[in-house]
């Protein structure tokens, strides 16, 4: 199964693709992992992106676009994936469109989670406390969350538009929010 997972940052969808990639059997893709990794490594793509994710802004589609590319070309890809953290504009949504029509990979399902502001913003806050994720601090958030609301929520229409898009509420216990994307997704194959 070829999932892509939406939400605005700080929404769970790296705590739920960690489930989905053990249930069932697929790639977890986190551009956000892969970028903090280079980020991590001083890579010269690395250098270029931590200021721009200090900033809560979004990397240049180009370089996650390249990361992507390269992602989706080892095997362990073969069996599924879970993109999580892209597409985040429509560029990158067009951009996904050729890249797995060129790999013959269409996607089969987009899982939005749907979760307030205010949780949002205390989720960050707790991360900012115990990890001190840079991007984590609340007037950081705050501008994540003007970037995710201006580019990032028309990828929801654009994937509704296309009948693929399946919304899920992000508020709760991570193991009850895992088991309604499941059920969303079980739906949507026996569909
Ligand atoms: P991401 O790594 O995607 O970061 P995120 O939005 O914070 O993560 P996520 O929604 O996965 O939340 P998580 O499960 O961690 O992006 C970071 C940055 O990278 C971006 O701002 C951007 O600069 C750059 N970037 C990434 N992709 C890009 C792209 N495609 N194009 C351009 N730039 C890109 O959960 C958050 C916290 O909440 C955790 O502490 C978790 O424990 C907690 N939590 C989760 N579920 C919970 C629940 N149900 N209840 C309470 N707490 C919960």
């Amino acid at each position: 199964m070829r999932i892509v997972l939406l939400g605005a940052p700080g929404s769970g969808k790296g705590t739920q693709a960690k489930r989905l990639k053990v249930e069932l059997g697929i790639a977890h893709i986190s551009t956000g992992d892969l970028l903090r990794a280079a980020v991590k490594d001083g890579t010269p793509l690395g250098l270029k992106a931590k200021a721009v994710m200090e900033a809560g802004q979004l990397v240049s589609d180009q370089i996650v676009l390249g990361l992507l590319e390269e992602r989706l070309a080892q095997p362990d890809t073969q069996s599924g994936f879970i993109l999580d953290g892209y597409p985040r504009n429509l560029a990158q949504a067009g951009a996904l469109d050729d890249l797995l029509a060129r790999i013959r990979q269409p996607l089969d399902a987009v899982v939005k989670l749907n979760v307030p502001d205010a949780d949002i913003v205390r989720r960050c806050e707790l991360r900012f406390a115990q990890e001190h994720r840079a991007d984590d601090n609340p007037a950081t958030v705050r501008r994540r969350l003007a970037v995710y609301a201006e580019q990032t929520a028309p990828v929801a229409d654009f994937y509704s538009r296309r009948g693929i898009l399946t919304e899920v509420d992000g508020v709760g216990p991570i193991e009850s929010i895992g088991d309604r994307v499941l059920d969303a997704l079980r739906s949507r194959v026996r569909a």
